[in-house]
């Protein structure tokens, strides 16, 4: 396999990306989270592609940020800050406002960072050994990546302070009863269930995908008005797609749609 940080496979209309440093349980360094940037600017420019899996090679998802490279003695040392701007936030905002879905398909630890880029896909997966940690105040940070913005919007208030403040690593099972992951499957079959998922996403009318998650993206922050009217402006746009038009013919044709993603 490549020792690039990162792999990028494209497969019919499935991309799939790979964060590829198992023997640090792919803990995130510049060099993985630059390449990361470039697959999710590729999965974003590619037409052919309408669905992307993210996930982990080995037997981490990822650990999070490269303590070795991050600490304050490490060769990247410098303001954290400035790393989470320049590496972090163009990845996350990315994966958000990609217009097509994202499955995270979690097959291991995800930790720190590493767990909020598994947060910032539309659909989490998890593998039944899959575990969740957010383990930024064990080191004496602050959740980062994203975090403190999908954590309490995914479990409440009351479970985001207390994974925030504990750390405590949960497993696949108690992320699932938290509402943190959409479904658990066993660890073989947690990439074929995503690749399936994937490719019947992908076949779907997809515009209406990047118009549902710009609905959703911000939804917290508008108030009932703004989000009827974001609902009505993003269904004029759907209303005169092609896969509209398709949808509805082959509901009354009685026959099965064939969308193209226009
Ligand atoms: C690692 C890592 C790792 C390097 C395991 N780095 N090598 C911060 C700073 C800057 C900007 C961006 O944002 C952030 C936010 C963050 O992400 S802070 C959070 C950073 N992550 C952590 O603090 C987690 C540290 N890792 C762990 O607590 C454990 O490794 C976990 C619980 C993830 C997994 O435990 P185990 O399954 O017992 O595996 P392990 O500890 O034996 O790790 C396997 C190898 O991976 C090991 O190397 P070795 O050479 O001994 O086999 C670890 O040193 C290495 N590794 N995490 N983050």
């Amino acid at each position: 396999m490549s020792d690039a940080p990162v792999l990028y496979q494209v497969d019919g209309a499935v991309a799939t990306i790979t964060l590829n440093r198992p023997d640090v349980l792919n803990a995130l360094n510049v060099a993985l989270m630059v390449s990361l940037r470039e697959a999710m600017a590729s999965a974003t420019s590619d037409e052919a592609v309408r669905a992307v899996i993210v996930t982990g090679a080995g037997r981490g998802f990822s650990a999070g940020a490269d303590l070795a490279s991050t600490s304050p003695g490490g060769s990247g040392g410098g303001d954290t800050g400035n790393l989470l701007r320049e590496r972090y936030h163009p990845v996350i905002l990315a994966m958000r406002n990609m217009p097509k879905p994202i499955i995270s398909a979690v097959n291991g630890v995800a930790a720190g960072a590493g767990m909020s880029i598994a947060m910032a896909g539309d659909i989490i997966l998890a593998g039944r050994s899959a575990t969740f940690l957010q383990a930024f105040s064990k080191i004496g940070l602050v959740p980062d990546a994203g975090s403190t913005w999908f954590l309490p919007r995914y479990v409440g208030d009351v479970r985001a302070r207390a994974l925030a403040i504990l750390a405590d690593r949960i497993s696949a099972q108690d992320a699932q009863s938290f509402g943190l992951v959409w479904q658990v499957h066993e660890d073989a079959d947690l990439l074929p269930r995503a690749q399936e998922m994937a490719a019947k996403l992908a076949a779907m009318p997809t515009r209406a995908y990047a118009f549902i998650k710009q609905a959703l993206n911000d939804s917290h922050q508008r108030d009932l008005p703004a989000q009827l009217e974001l609902e009505a402006t993003l269904q004029s746009q759907a209303g005169q797609t092609e896969d509209f038009r398709e949808g509805v013919a082959a509901f009354l044709q009685k026959r099965p749609p064939q969308f193209k993603g226009r």
